[in-house]
């Protein structure tokens, strides 16, 4: 490790030692970049990877609001304007009892690279809350994002800071925080969020669009190694947004997708899962992925105890982990590789831990990491904010076949950097490597700001 490199690292894990997911996103970084480093002392020279660390601005604020029973509650949110360098801060909101201060900054770190490999002009932001939607009335979740948005509205904008969902933010609640931000500005200002239900103002295939892009991703990485989607069997961890779409592409392409989870535990079904009575479940219902059972009494389910998932016993070609971070860990790591999987894609942020990213790659297995192979959700949500600024909409064959290709250049960016720097075949390298050199010129053209 450069002395450079490491006297960084030092001194933030000192500032931030409390942080172990932010702490953890910047290590995987540090450790791919040293070559980069190398071949560039003005990086080192320009401070680059000290103001890379810090957030431009780190913003909590109390949420109050009303239940059912006329209790007031009160939550804690979170905005974390990590980078401007590119364009205006860009990411998701996450409402989930695990919130904190570190992960919202390791999401908002990653969002940066994230966001530097699309190829739009997009910054890097993540936000969100402490406030668990799980059981909550249509009426309780309404109050709790006017609630919201009467704190984050001052801080966002069209040019300023544009959200969109995560983790328990679905177009339902952008929906309501729409709403609230246009009654407080008085003006519609359509591209101040994106995610936006169609009929005012979003974009079609945004739904689908970070699920697609990941099978996208995965399809161009296999097809270099000589592979491809067709009859592959492939398990998919959660059961939200980013994993329904993901299944619903690798069908698509002739893969059989047998098993899929919720925090709860995990479904298998060896004739391949009914997807529409997944969606019907999860979209329609709100419900557990359990009842999956009541209407296929042939499928198994797995509940899940402690720390790993049991999706990942199951035997599988193509593992996409798509729920959330941590998710997949050594000892599942090795038991995919037991049972011959031969491709990880991440569809969720930082779903491996360092380690089993590390025995993965270790042991030859093809792995698209999140910052690149979830891109195309953010990418789709800047075709969201041209497509409001020009007051038109594509149809979903234009904005699907623009996302189509940022993939495939996202995919060829992260080979490229990976061939030149010596690591070819290592794609989470290769990511990071791409995006770093493209922030990194970005800030020493803009100054010392
Ligand atoms: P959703 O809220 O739609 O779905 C999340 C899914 O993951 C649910 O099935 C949920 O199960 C499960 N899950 C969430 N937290 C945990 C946990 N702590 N342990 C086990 N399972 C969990 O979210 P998305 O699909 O939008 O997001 C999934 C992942 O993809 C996240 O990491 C997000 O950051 C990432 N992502 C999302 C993008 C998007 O456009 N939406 C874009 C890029 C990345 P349960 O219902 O039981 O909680
Ligand atoms: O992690 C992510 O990239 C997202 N949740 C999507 C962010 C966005 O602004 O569309």
């Amino acid at each position: 490790m450069s002395e450079y490199l490491n006297k960084v690292l030092l001194e933030i894990e000192q500032k931030n030692s409390t942080e172990p997911e932010f702490m953890q996103a910047v290590r995987e970084v540090f450790a791919t970049i040293l070559p980069v480093l190398k071949a560039h002392p003005e990086y080192e020279q320009n401070a680059i990877l000290e103001r890379m660390v810090e957030p431009e601005r780190v913003i909590t604020f109390r949420v109050p609001w009303v239940d059912d029973n006329g209790k007031i509650q009160v939550n804690r949110g979170y905005r974390v304007q990590f980078s401007s360098l590119i364009g205006p801060y860009k990411g998701g909101l996450r409402f989930h009892p695990s919130v904190n201060q570190s992960i919202m900054k390791f999401l908002g770190f990653e969002q940066i690279f994230k966001n530097a490999l699309t190829g739009l002009p997009i910054g890097g932001a993540k936000g969100g809350s402490d406030f668990d939607p799980k059981g909550k009335s249509d009426n309780e979740i309404m109050h709790f994002c006017q609630s919201f948005m009467n704190e984050l509205y001052r801080h966002i904008g069209q040019d300023v800071d544009v959200p969109a969902g995560d983790i328990g933010v679905g177009a339902r609640e952008v929906g309501y925080l729409f709403g609230q931000y246009k009654k407080i500005r008085g003006a519609y200002e359509g591209g101040v969020l994106t995610g936006k239900d169609i009929v005012y103002g979003g974009s079609l295939a945004r739904k689908e669009a970070t699920g697609y892009g990941l099978v996208y991703f995965m399809r161009e990485m296999l097809k270099t190694h000589g592979n491809n989607l067709s009859d592959k069997t492939v398990t998919i961890s959660g059961s939200g947004n980013v994993a329904i779409y993901a299944a619903e592409k690798a069908f698509q392409y002739g893969a059989k997708v047998v098993a899929m989870s919720d925090s709860n535990g995990c479904i298998y079904d060896e004739a391949g899962i009914d997807l529409d009575l997944i969606k019907q479940i999860k979209e329609v219902q709100r419900g557990r992925i359990k009842e999956y059972l009541n209407s296929r009494p042939n499928a198994q389910y797995f509940e899940r105890f402690g720390e790993d998932s049991p999706i990942w016993q199951i035997k599988t070609d193509i593992a996409l982990p798509c729920a959330t971070q941590n998710e997949l860990t050594l000892n599942s790591a090795k038991t995919l590789v037991e049972n011959g999987v031969i491709a990880v894609g991440e569809g969720a942020n930082m779903p491996c831990t360092q380690e089993a990213t590390n025995y993965l790659l270790e042991k030859g297995v093809l792995v698209a990491p999140a910052k690149a192979a979830n891109a195309g959700g953010v990418a789709t949500s800047a075709i969201e904010m041209s497509q409001n600024s020009m007051r038109y909409y594509y149809t979903f064959v234009e904005v699907d076949s623009k996302l189509e290709q940022i993939m495939v250049n996202i995919y060829n960016a992260c080979r490229k950097a990976a061939d030149e720097y010596g690591c070819s075949g290592n794609y989470v390298a290769g990511a990071n490597i791409a995006s770093f050199h493209k922030l990194a010129k970005a800030m020493i053209a803009q100054g010392v700001v």
